[in-house]
């Protein structure tokens, strides 16, 4: 596949689209932009719900891929959740497949197995606790966990079916810095998001496949081979901010499921906010 350059950003008016609107054009992307509500700064935005197939067949016509971010980016109701994140990302697959568009990015997340238990200590490495790897059986958190499994699976569905190749990347959590102890292990920074997006929209033959979105952090608990394999190279680590995090919030008791269990604040019910 020729590398693609112009690009549909769903979910730009989020903080990740936000982001990667300031990022990604360095890379090489012209971006066209959606989101349900307005695009700060940026007139060109097209305004309109996922719910929307017409429009969305529209957006996507004449692009080269389609980096996927719009939906419910927390636990809702389901009926909500069906509507933005299940449905919605079926009619998004359906308008690209109508289209002959070649790829999508989808912005899955730990929250599709954050029921998994998290390693005990320390990071990877020789001697470290084993790394979750990107095989690990779904274990949804939330009924925003369980429609990003579906998301995945749609997307094995539409490549084995209709030979539509996605990358889904299970974000960790991007924001500018790590706001919790967790947030230590799974930390995203922007930097790399842009680089791991890049990768994932790049690479070649990649069918579907399944990758872990974190920085290098030292105190990892994910497998990131399978992100390696597309060309990321992560160049951040959230170490950086661990004296100060530690110091306020203690480290991560293991008796406690939100700090046992790979979801986190997540697992609990309901959940707990702010996370
Ligand atoms: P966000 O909530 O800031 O942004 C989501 C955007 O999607 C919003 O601008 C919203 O208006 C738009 N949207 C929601 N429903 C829509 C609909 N039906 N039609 C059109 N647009 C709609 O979320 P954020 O943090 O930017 O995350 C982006 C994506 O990445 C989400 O899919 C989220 O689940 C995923 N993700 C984000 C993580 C993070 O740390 N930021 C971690 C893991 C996954
Ligand atoms: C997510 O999937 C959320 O969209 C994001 O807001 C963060 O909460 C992140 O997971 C996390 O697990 O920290």
């Amino acid at each position: 596949m020729p590398a693609p350059r112009t690009v549909l950003l769903t979910g730009a008016a989020g903080g990740l689209g936000t982001l990667m609107r300031e990022l990604l054009p360095a890379h090489g992307y012209a971006l066209r932009l959606l989101d349900m509500a307005p695009v700060p700064g940026e007139p060109d935005a097209i305004t309109a719900d996922l719910a929307d197939k017409e429009a969305l067949r529209a957006a996507v016509r004449g692009v080269d891929a389609v980096l996927h971010l719009a939906g419910i980016s927390l636990e809702s109701s389901f009926d909500k959740i069906l509507r933005a994140n299940i449905e919605g990302t079926y009619n998004l697959y359906e308008a690209a497949r109508e289209e002959g568009v070649r790829r999508i990015v989808f912005a899955s997340s730990n929250h599709a197995v954050g029921f998994t238990p998290r390693p005990l200590s320390g990071a990877g490495g020789a001697d470290g606790p084993a790394l979750i790897p990107v095989t690990t059986a779904h274990r949804p958190d939330t009924f925003y966990g369980l429609s990003k499994a579906f998301g995945e699976d749609l997307a094995q569905f539409y490549w084995d079916k209709h030979g539509l190749e996605t990358v889904s990347v299970r974000i960790g959590s991007c924001f500018a810095e790590p706001t919790s102890v967790r947030m230590l292990s799974i930390w995203l920074s922007p930097g790399d998001a842009a680089r791991l997006f890049h990768a994932a929209l790049g690479a070649e033959g990649v069918g579907h496949s399944v990758v872990y979105g974190s920085s290098a952090n030292t105190r990892l608990w994910w497998d990131l081979s399978s992100a390696r394999a597309l060309g990321y190279e992560p160049e951040d680590d959230s170490e950086q901010y661990a004296a100060r995090l530690v110091a306020e919030q203690g480290e991560l008791d293991p008796d406690r499921p939100e700090h046992a269990l790979l979801g986190g604040p997540f697992v609990t019910d309901p959940p707990i906010w702010p996370h």
